[in-house]
């Protein structure tokens, strides 16, 4: 293994993957021959599905998997991400932690000094340090809540890995919810039953028949629909294409909803609906006025499938306990939209068949709640619901949601808990009255406030102490909000442990590192076609795991080895003993219903089809008999007034919708007179979030002077004397970054959007220091969207920019730590 690694720094080729594999399946499937022409083997990623050239050891191209028939740009930044200077090289630990561990300067984190370790002093230490902080604090000590957007694969799922060897240890904090859906998995199930955001949604093919008006809401698909849960085939384009061409013929209108003009919009020629940031909310309330002032709502459809619309309704109309009636007039100074065109747009909705689909960043900001809410109430108004091409979806734009889906049963995953009947090593239950599971985006309060009191959903969270964490599979020095609050909340921490394939923010905010491979370095198996469940896909292991990273599966055994519970860790199985299980039970599980191969033909193959998909309607079956299919709320009803939400007396998010001012909102709301621009962090058109951001030359197709692009409109530019290509710098109380300007007409006065995911690379590790390459979050609020979700508000933030004056640091972001001497 190390002389592949050597002759992979020297640049040189492997003499020969299979001899260097030794005997893996991968020599025994023959897939693993190498000639000078190389061999295209199956792999698969966020990105898609995808077939790699290796040649001589190496990956030396990528290609899409004749089955994506839409590939995203994205899979040319993958050789990129497999190659690049911020791989993670060697274990590795803060230098002054590892000095004096729980003792150390926790200052210093952020000044990316670190020392090479060898795999066993790592992992002693990881050892010790669980041990420490289990003796020491117990399970309330430690957090290992945190996991994200882990490469596909469900075998190698690495937050499983981890979970499941800490848990074999000791018991820990552990989180609810996540930062893409928070405010809406926890307000839908009052409303409509489930979460929605993570439910199928009615199929493309009976929206492209039945819809007559199709609005998206904060929602830009053609952008989002390039990533996916597991191996992406991107057949959800496929129907966008034949939208675009019934937009053209003038058969069905789609809106587009938003400050913006999405790269949605500019695809399908589509109208653009403008309107104020964070101001939805008014506007439906306006719309509803309109509704009911027309008689346009449906009687019969609320009086026999929802409750409550009477208080809303009251509300609405100026009956309600702020005496505000909620007219077109009154909206329009909040949403910027002519109170004209409310009502025509009302009329327009209800005067055929209309669909409404929501995006996800409009419930990502204070009182996210609310519009998600308000929207289900426009959706039963119009009566729709459960009709083909109707009423209302949370999630065409993500993981090929809509696309007709097989009932095929898809591979299970590695367990991230004890296997049944078994106890961790310290198996203490004591959480000194702290509770054991916090809402995910609250975990910095936590740090900063041990023993403080949370509200959220109808129930006391009490904050336990942590003072240790552990991140695998995520990175929260991108995820989570305002990074200057973050640093004094790590100063808390004794000890922070990342496992990771590549030096972000978060290794450089850690104490020990331990490097992972990537998924191209490991064989897995995945489904693919994400929620369409269109097959399983073999993901061969292209090349050796580089430098000296390993598997998470092998990193964790090892670890587990420490304290004797490495068999009862991998079940005595290895990685293909796993592969050839989970496959075997997923051919079990399918039965009678999809015909899949022996497991060695399979991973010959590369893959099996489940072949078409099937329409479905969704909440047709409650439509049909909303006694007997009722939905999950209390009554069973929609509920367009939640008596449950009531009784918990939350101001912020009361008995129904409502509209609420936010702390900072553009347009003459508040805090703008300070900072007059609204900062949207949307999710990036040429990355997963922070994932590819390291991919050097796909990284230049998009920076701008090396910087993350920050969009702003012309008069914004001009009246700043901003040029197109500038590096500027983005600022507000707290915090300050460089990004490079792209002046664009897709932007409104007073909007800019910098994408999330940019890599944090502060010039030092003080608190404000400034930020070379432009992370949003150097700049986002750090609050709850309510009491009752307590999930991230990353757009709800107010900015100033200017043109950076004086000498420009050079970006601190890539390229892994300073390495240095014990
Ligand atoms: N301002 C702002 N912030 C946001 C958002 C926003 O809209 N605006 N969106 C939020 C949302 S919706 C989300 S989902 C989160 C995403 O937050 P994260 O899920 O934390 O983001 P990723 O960048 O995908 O981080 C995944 C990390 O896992 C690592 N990784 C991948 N595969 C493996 C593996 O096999 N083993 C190991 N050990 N590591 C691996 C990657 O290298 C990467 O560092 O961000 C949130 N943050
Ligand atoms: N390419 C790519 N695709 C992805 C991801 C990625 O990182 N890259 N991440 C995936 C993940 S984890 C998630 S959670 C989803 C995220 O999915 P979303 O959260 O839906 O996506 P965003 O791109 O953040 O925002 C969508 C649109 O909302 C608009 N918007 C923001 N605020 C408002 C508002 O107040 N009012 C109105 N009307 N519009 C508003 C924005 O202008 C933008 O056009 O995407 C998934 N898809
Ligand atoms: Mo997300």
């Amino acid at each position: 293994m190390a002389i592949s690694r050597r002759h992979f720094l020297k640049g040189l080729a492997a003499s020969s993957a299979a001899a260097l594999i030794g005997q893996s399946l991968l020599v025994r499937t023959a897939q693993a021959a190498v000639s000078a022409e190389g061999t295209w083997r199956m792999a698969g990623s966020h990105w898609g599905a995808v077939k790699a050239l290796v040649k001589g050891g190496v990956v030396a191209d990528i290609k899409p998997f004749e089955k994506d028939k839409y590939p995203t740009d994205m899979i040319n930044g993958i050789k990129g991400l497999i190659y690049n200077p911020s791989r993670i090289r060697y274990p590795m630990a803060r230098l002054d932690w590892l000095k004096n561990r729980q003792h150390s300067d926790r200052k210093q984190r952020g000044d990316n000094r670190f020392v090479r370790l060898t795999w066993d002093e790592a992992l002693d230490l990881f050892h010790e340090e669980l041990e420490r902080v289990q003796t020491t604090y117990g399970p309330s000590g430690l957090y290992a809540g945190a996991t994200g957007w882990r490469q596909t694969g469900q075998f190698h799922s690495c937050g499983s890995h981890m979970q499941r060897a800490v848990n074999l240890h000791g018991n820990f904090v552990s989180k609810v919810g996540d930062y893409s859906t928070g405010a809406g998995q926890v307000i839908l199930p009052y409303v409509l039953g489930s979460t929605e955001v993570y439910d199928q949604g009615t199929s493309w093919p009976l929206i492209l028949e039945n819809t007559k008006t199709l609005v998206l809401w904060a929602n830009d698909p053609y952008k989002n629909l390039q990533v996916g849960w597991n191996c992406e085939t991107h057949e959800a384009y496929a129907y966008l294409e034949q939208l675009k061409a019934r937009v053209a013929a003038g058969d069905i209108k789609v809106i587009s909803i938003d400050p913006v003009q999405t790269k949605t919009q500019g695809y399908l020629g589509c109208e653009q609906l403008y309107i104020n940031p964070q101001s939805d909310v008014a506007f439906m309330l306006a719309l509803a006025h309109t509704l009911y002032s027309e008689q346009l709502h449906d009687d019969t459809f609320l009086n026999t499938y929802t409750l409550g619309f009477e208080p809303f309704i009251a509300y609405v109309m100026g009956k309600g306990d702020d005496k505000i009636e909620k007219t077109p007039e009154w909206a329009t100074p909040i949403c910027g939209i002519d109170s004209d065109q409310i009502r025509e747009f009302a009329r327009l909705l209800a005067a055929d068949r209309t669909q409404l689909i929501f995006g996800w960043a409009i419930q990502r900001q204070q009182h996210g709640e609310q519009p998600y809410w308000a929207g289900a109430v426009l959706a039963a108004m119009l009566g729709q619901i459960g009709l083909p091409g109707g009423g209302i979806s949370y999630a065409h734009h993500y993981s090929s949601i809509g696309v007709p889906a097989t009932n095929a049963s898809t591979p299970g995953g590695f367990p991230r808990n004890l296997d049944p009947g078994k106890v961790p090593v310290h198996n203490n239950t004591d959480f000194k009255g702290a509770s054991r599971i916090i809402p995910v985006a609250r975990w910095i309060d936590c740090i900063l406030e041990p023993g403080g009191k949370l509200q959220y959903n109808g129930s006391e969270v009490t904050y336990p102490d942590i003072k240790m964490s552990i991140f695998s599979g995520c990175n929260p020095w991108h995820h989570h909000q305002d990074h200057n609050r973050m640093k004094r909340a790590f100063y808390e921490l004794e000890t922070v442990v990342t496992i990771d394939y590549s030096w972000n923010a978060t290794c450089r905010f850690s104490d020990l590192v331990l490097p992972a491979c990537t998924q191209f370095e490991r064989n897995d198996i995945d489904v693919y076609g994400s929620y369409a469940k269109r097959g399983v896909l073999a993901m061969h292991q292209l090349v050796d795991p580089l430098f000296h990273s390993r598997s998470d599966f092998d990193i964790f055994t090892d670890l587990c080895r420490r304290y004797g519970r490495h068999n009862e860790y991998t079940q005595n199985k290895d990685e293909f003993q796993w592969l050839k299980e989970l496959y075997d039970d997923c051919r079990k599980a399918n039965e009678g219903k999809y015909e899949m191969p022996e497991f060695e033909q399979f991973w010959k193959d590369g893959y099996v089809d489940f072949g078409p998909g099937e329409n479905w309607v969704r909440h047709a079956s409650f439509r049909e008999d909303p006694e007997v299919n009722a939905v999950g709320t209390p009554s069973g009803f929609i509920e367009i007034s939640s008596r449950k939400i009531g009784s918990y007396g939350y101001d912020d998010c009361q008995q129904h919708p409502i509209w609420m001012e936010k702390t900072e909102r553009s347009h003459g709301g508040p805090g703008s007179d300070k900072y007059p621009l609204w900062l949207q962090s949307v999710h990036p058109d040429k990355r997963l979030h922070s994932q590819m951001c390291e991919s050097d030359e796909y990284r230049a197709t998009y920076a701008v002077q090396g910087r993350e692009p920050v969009y702003l409109s012309p008069a914004d530019a001009k009246a700043r004397g901003i040029s197109d290509g500038d590096v500027v710098r983005v600022f507000n109380d707290r915090g300050q970054l460089l990004a490079g300007a792209v002046v664009s007409d897709h932007f409104p006065t007073g909007v800019i959007r910098i994408q999330e995911g940019a890599w944090y690379g502060p010039t030092d590790a003080s608190i404000g220091a400034l930020d070379t390459y432009g992370d949003p979050n150097t700049l986002t609020l750090d609050v709850g969207t309510s009491r009752l979700a307590q999930a991230p508000s990353a757009n709800t933030c107010l900015v100033e920019i200017e043109v950076f004056d004086g000498p420009v640091p050079p970006v601190t972001s890539f390229g892994g730590p300073r390495l240095v001497d014990a």
